[in-house]
């Protein structure tokens, strides 16, 4: 891991219907993330929030193609990559904090200039692996993913001037359980590696974190890590738009993180749909900066 951490804050709700997300990188500092890994020694730089504009009433809130607020969503992704792609040439490691999931766009679109064979751990619930034709809701933060393989609008698809930013191959899905019938069949047709609830429970997550973690270093050079915190149950992570219950826990989600922490493959991350308004008393943000600090390589004794 890079002694230097840069944190960007994207206040982006437009990506999905509950207002309240925008708010998700204050209530993540506010629950001392700045603090928590300047105490494991870290030197980091808070480059503050990215300006998200509102949606255009014309061009936007008709959602063209079921791609609501297409213009703002991919106007803010755009600055993001940006951002990104400078916080890596300077030698930083890029920690992006949500923000709704579309912003995962931006920040491969960023990170992926950098890497010839990106890897991607997609932590989360849902497999955001829709596009405007088999989307049920028309929300971007329910595409990021297929975006990023290089399906969907190229409005998207081709922020930073090229598609695609990583190869189906390289990508590892953690806890999903609400897939939708599209999803389901661009995973089965593009061979996307996936662990399900279901193979969670069954070989147990430090199996499931063995197998990702060497799947993933026999075939990247570098490795994000995404992580919707409604991948984890709803008891532990609340304070999120779309709670799937029988979701991975709190334990289950630390050991996930500390694996990741020994292997040291991970070049960048990012913390996404945490949402206060929806909160208790800031539990979600607190459970997101404790497992940046496992993943940061914080221990127990
Ligand atoms: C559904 C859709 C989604 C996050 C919900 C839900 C997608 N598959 N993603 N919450 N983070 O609308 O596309
Ligand atoms: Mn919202
Ligand atoms: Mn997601
Ligand atoms: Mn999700």
């Amino acid at each position: 891991m890079k002694e230097r951490i840069s944190i960007i804050g994207v206040p982006m709700d437009l990506g999905q219907m509950r207002r309240g997300v925008d708010m998700g990188p204050s209530a993540i500092r506010y629950a001392g993330v700045v603090e928590r890994l300047e105490w494991l020694q870290y030197e980091i730089e808070d480059k503050g929030d990215i300006k998200i504009g509102r949606p255009n009433r014309e061009e936007d809130s008709n959602s063209l193609n079921n791609l609501r607020n297409l213009k703002a969503v991919s106007e803010g992704n755009l600055k993001l990559s940006e951002q990104v792609d400078e916080v890596i040439q300077s030698g930083s490691f890029p920690l992006v904090l949500g923000g709704d999931h579309s912003i995962a766009i931006g920040t491969l679109a960023g990170v992926s200039k950098h890497y010839k064979e990106l890897g991607v751990i997609w932590y989360d619930a849902h497999g955001d692996l829709n596009t405007g034709d088999t989307s049920p809701s028309g929300n971007i933060h329910g595409m990021p993913l297929a975006v990023s393989i290089g399906i969907g609008d190229e409005t998207l698809t081709r922020i930073g001037g090229y598609t695609p930013k990583v190869k189906p191959e390289n990508i590892v899905i953690i806890g999903a359980r609400s897939l939708d019938d599209g999803e389901k069949e661009l995973i089965k047709e593009k061979g996307i590696k996936v662990y399900t609830m279901h193979e969670i429970d069954r070989l147990g997550m430090t199996k499931v974190m063995e197998e990702t973690i060497q799947y993933l270093k026999e075939r990247t050079d570098g490795v994000h890590l995404s992580l919707d915190l409604d991948g984890l149950d709803p008891h532990d992570a609340p304070g999120v738009g779309t709670p799937v219950i029988g979701g991975i826990s709190y334990r289950e989600s630390h050991l996930a993180m500390e694996m990741l922490a020994e292997s040291d493959i991970i070049t960048s991350a990012e913390f996404v749909e945490v949402n206060p308004i929806l909160d208790e008393k800031n539990k979600t943000a607190t459970v997101a900066v404790a497992l940046m600090g496992s993943l940061f390589g914080e221990k127990l004794l």
